[in-house]
């Protein structure tokens, strides 16, 4: 077996969809789990300091992101996380919902979240650089086209209780609940997630 047929094996074994791009003199390992209610990766905290914990990830991602690391490490190559717990805060810095849909783990939904197929918006993306070339997924770009799963249908539009979601696009992100919820409470944070329960694709 090729050292790249065990990696993405190894992180088909442990993440729900892998997706990989090129970057730089390496590759971006793109990976998602589904959030449930037994595994809620959405468990947010907030702490005094204004911060918060991403403490889904921290239960349920980093030990399977830590098993990846050390078995790429055991093939004599380097990875390293994006961010905290392959989480980076910044989309700026790195837009996960983009790259997931360059690898091809799904399309822009109305919701402005990338659907998966069987998974609808409930993937929860996390980003690993690896020291090795891998064979890029997906389309390889992130192409605005309407997607066929969101024809007719305007459920997470008219399910937004601040009225800020556009077709593909969220309009005032500060007001998005999640948001709100996010910076404002100390303890564990509810976001908002009436235009995910809303959408039928997944459910
Ligand atoms: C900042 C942020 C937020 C902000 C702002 C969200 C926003 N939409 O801008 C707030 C706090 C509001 C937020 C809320 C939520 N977030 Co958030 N958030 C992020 C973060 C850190 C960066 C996102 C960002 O700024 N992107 C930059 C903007 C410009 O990009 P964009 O939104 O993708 O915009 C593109 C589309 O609009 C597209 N587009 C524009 N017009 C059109 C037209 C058509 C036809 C098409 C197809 C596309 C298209 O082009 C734009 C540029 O690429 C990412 C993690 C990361 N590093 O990527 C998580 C992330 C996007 N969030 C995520 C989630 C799950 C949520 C919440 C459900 C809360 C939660 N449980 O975590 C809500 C959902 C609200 C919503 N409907 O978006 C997930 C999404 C997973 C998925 N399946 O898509 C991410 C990827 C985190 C993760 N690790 O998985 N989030």
């Amino acid at each position: 077996m090729t050292v790249e047929k065990a990696i993405i094996g190894k992180a088909q074994n442990l993440f729900d969809v892998v997706g990989v791009a090129s970057h730089g003199e390496g590759s971006l390992l793109i990976l998602g789990l589904v959030t449930t209610p037994q595994r809620d990766l959405d468990d947010f905290f907030g702490e005094e300091s204004g911060s918060f914990r991403l403490r889904g990830f921290e239960r349920h991602a980093q030990p399977r992101l830590e098993a990846l690391i050390q078995f790429i490490q055991e093939q004599g190559l380097t990875a390293e996380l994006w961010g905290r717990c392959g989480y980076p805060l910044r989309g700026e810095e790195l837009n996960l919902k983009q790259q997931a849909v360059v690898t091809g783990l799904g399309n822009w939904g109305k919701n402005s979240l990338v659907l998966h197929p069987r998974f609808g918006p409930w993937l929860r993306f996390m980003a690993m650089k690896v020291e090795a070339l891998l064979t890029p997924t997906g389309p390889g770009n992130d192409s605005h086209e309407e997607n066929p799963l969101c024809e007719g249908c305007t459920a997470c539009i008219d399910a937004c209780p601040v009225g800020i979601l556009e077709p593909y696009f969220l309009r005032e992100r500060d007001k998005c609940q999640a948001s709100i919820s996010l910076f404002s409470q100390l303890g564990k944070l509810v976001a908002c997630d009436c235009c995910l329960v809303a959408c039928p694709i997944g459910r």
